[in-house]
């Protein structure tokens, strides 16, 4: 009795310990499932990223899943899509830790279980691109490169950013075109001069982003940063400034030396770190104004022959460059020489902007010149207005027998120049609207809204000192860059967007960075999307997961923008 009570009570205990242990198993297991079922969420990607694709199409197929086993596959020779192949693997190391290889395809085989870059002649537009993704694999086709590289960036923006082992990829067919051909950001380099490596760092911001222009100032009155060979003074004298005034044109100057510029080795560097990334760099050398630097170097380009200080204020001086003489022809087309060898744009930016004409009314030489070529003040123009015509001109058919085309602020649309010459909408969208009328090509680039180096709320008080003004993130992705009421045999010639970076204010990189993160974005929209498509309320839906990428690489970013809608009514307090 005692012993076979001692073998039952064994036995009850045994079968507690089985249970207890049945439950424990079971609970791991629940929890595991629930863990896996968890991190399948948190593991899966998004296709709707910014700008959003034009389609994202369900296909019934399991979800694709991305591990380290999967391979990047690129057309065998073809060193673009190599490239590609590369940054796809790279970007997806960066945000999720997956390491992908990446090799060249023979056949269709290859395909099975891995990511495929591949062309499609077919396609619609040269910079759009597919992603079809099933279990079995993963294609992205253009019918270029970069339509290619715009559908690596979605890939890219879908994954969710944290380490993994695996991602799950939803089975889908995502397409997208781009509304626009050139979709641009624009970069002053000269009020403040930034270092290789941060242009670099910007080139990277537009990639994200699907722009395919960075429109950089490289001259103006408060320095010179291009290296030009013949005239070597112009960096030697005019790259440097004896200080900065503080403020907006206060009193007093900071007393620092300051300046810097690029050389054309440099330059060739970030052309063709840009052009990997499929963005094609509009140098912008602004003539006949914003050239006192070129002057303190050479002053007898200037009517007055000097001596010219490089500018430590900010804004518009009457001095500008003497087009009276033909010496200052040849310096700007020497300069050109050398520019269009840097910088293999169709495209040359000349400015135009904000050159007052005072001197050149004063001046013999420019007045000899007017009556020379018999320009006559007319209800619209003055003779000065008709010799900024004249030169652009010039310049105009020098950069067109090399086989370029400018481009230059609206203030040409006021001196005559030819069709040929494309336009830049900076003071408001109505001169945008005016040269396409007149069978101009333009680019929208309005003050209000895409002029970034203003602030971004009109509560300023804790912002970091900006030119002024008040473009929120949804005033910019509310602008609409094709006027309602321009005639349709006119629309195509609004042909992109672009906003400007400015940098009086701006002395440092994460400065730059907080001016354009997130409000990039918002204008990636506006060149991507057509308009009825644009949702502002689903834009900022989608913005925590791309400021995600930001937060990832460590780049300043406005995180207010992503929280509040900025009251614009509302005073200082
Ligand atoms: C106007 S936009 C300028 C620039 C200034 C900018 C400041 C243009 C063609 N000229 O020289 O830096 O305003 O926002």
């Amino acid at each position: 009795m005692h012993k076979k009570n001692i073998i039952s009570i064994f036995a009850e205990t045994n079968h507690f310990v089985i249970m207890k242990i049945q439950q424990i198993i079971f609970c791991l297991l629940t929890a595991s499932m629930l863990a896996s079922a968890a991190m399948a969420q948190g593991n899966r990607a998004d296709y709707r990223v910014v700008p959003l694709p034009d389609r994202i199409d369900g296909i019934m197929s399991a979800d694709f899943k991305l591990t380290e086993q999967c391979l990047v596959n690129y057309p065998t020779g073809n060193r673009d899509m190599e490239r590609n192949a590369t940054m796809l693997s790279e970007y997806i190391e960066d945000l999720s830790g997956l390491h992908l290889s990446t090799r060249p395809t023979l056949n269709e085989k290859d395909r099975a279980g891995n990511i495929t870059l591949h062309f499609d002649p077919k396609m619609e537009s040269d910079e759009g691109y597919r992603i079809t993704v099933t279990a079995r694999s993963v294609e992205i086709c253009g019918k270029t490169a970069a339509g290619v590289f715009h559908g690596i960036q979605t890939l890219r923006k879908s994954i969710p950013v944290g380490q993994a082992t695996a991602i799950n990829l939803p089975a889908a067919q995502v397409v997208s075109n781009p509304r626009f051909s050139y979709r641009g950001m624009h970069l002053d380099c000269v009020r403040h001069f930034f270092p290789v490596s941060t242009v670099k760092r910007y080139i990277d911001l537009l990639a994200l982003h699907g722009m395919n222009r960075l429109h950089w100032h490289l001259t103006d009155d408060q320095g010179w940063r291009v290296e030009i060979k013949k005239y070597p003074r112009l960096t030697e004298v005019g790259g440097w400034r004896n200080g900065t005034t503080l403020g907006h044109n206060s009193p007093v100057n900071d007393g620092i030396r300051y300046g810097g510029f690029y050389t054309q080795e440099e330059i060739r560097d970030i052309v063709r770190y840009a052009a990997d990334r499929y963005i094609t760099i509009i140098p912008e050398i602004d003539m006949p104004g914003h050239m006192v630097a070129a002057m303190t170097a050479y002053p007898e380009l200037g009517c007055t022959g000097g001596p010219y200080e490089v500018w430590t204020l900010w804004g518009v001086t009457d001095d500008i460059l003497c087009v009276g003489k033909d010496h200052t022809l040849q310096f700007v087309k020497d300069v050109l020489d050398e520019v269009i060898q840097l910088f293999p744009s169709e495209y040359i930016h000349i400015g135009g902007d904000e050159s007052p004409r005072v001197r050149w009314q004063e001046c013999p030489l420019c007045q000899q010149r007017i009556r020379d070529l018999g320009l006559k003040a007319n209800d619209k123009q003055s003779a000065e207005a008709l010799l900024q015509g004249w030169f652009t001109t010039q310049v105009q058919q020098y950069l067109t027998e090399h086989g370029r085309r400018i481009i230059g602020w609206d203030e040409l649309l006021g001196c005559d120049v030819n069709t040929s010459a494309t336009i830049m909408s900076w003071r408001g969208a109505e001169p945008g609207a005016e040269g396409a009328n007149l069978g101009h090509d333009v680019i929208m680039t309005p003050v209000g809204p895409l002029y970034f180096d203003y602030y971004q709320t009109s509560k300023t008080w804790n912002e970091p000192m900006a030119f002024g003004g008040c473009n929120t993130l949804k005033k910019v992705y509310d602008f609409e860059p094709v006027a309602a009421d321009l005639p349709a045999d006119k629309r195509s010639h609004i042909i992109g967007v672009q906003a400007n970076v400015w940098t009086e204010y701006i002395t440092c990189e994460p400065q730059i960075q907080y001016q354009v993160l997130p409000r990039m974005a918002a204008l990636a929209e506006v060149q991507w999307l057509p308009s009825e498509q644009k949702d502002y309320q689903d834009f900022k839906a989608r913005l925590p997961r791309l400021a995600e990428i930001y937060k990832h690489y460590g780049w300043t970013y406005r995180a207010k923008s992503l929280v509040h809608e900025e009251d614009e009514d509302q005073p200082n307090q």
